[in-house]
């Protein structure tokens, strides 16, 4: 029986290949990956600009390829759990 910290890792995992294989680079996000990717499964993804999807993207893409891979992408995940733990701490 699958652990709740796995299945989740598992689902993290699934959500990159469903957005990063529908254009381009199968294994990499585009902007407009990214951008479907945050909006569709982030709660604060409809609250963000072109602008500032566009700003995100510079930040994650650290080998400046214009897409973000694997790497860049949990780097994103560990980065948001760090917004969320302070969020939920100060509830
Ligand atoms: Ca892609
Ligand atoms: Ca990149």
């Amino acid at each position: 029986m699958a652990s709740v910290l796995n299945e989740a890792i598992c689902a993290l995992i699934g959500i990159f290949h469903k957005y990063s294989s529908r254009e381009g680079n199968k294994n990499t996000l585009s902007k407009k990956e990214l951008k479907d990717l945050i909006q569709n499964e982030l709660g604060l993804g409809s609250k963000m600009e072109d602008a500032d999807i566009a700003e995100l993207m510079n930040g994650l893409d650290q080998n400046q390829d214009q897409e973000v891979n694997f790497q860049e992408y949990i780097s994103f995940l560990g980065a948001l759990a760090m917004v969320y733990n302070e969020l939920l701490k100060g509830e």
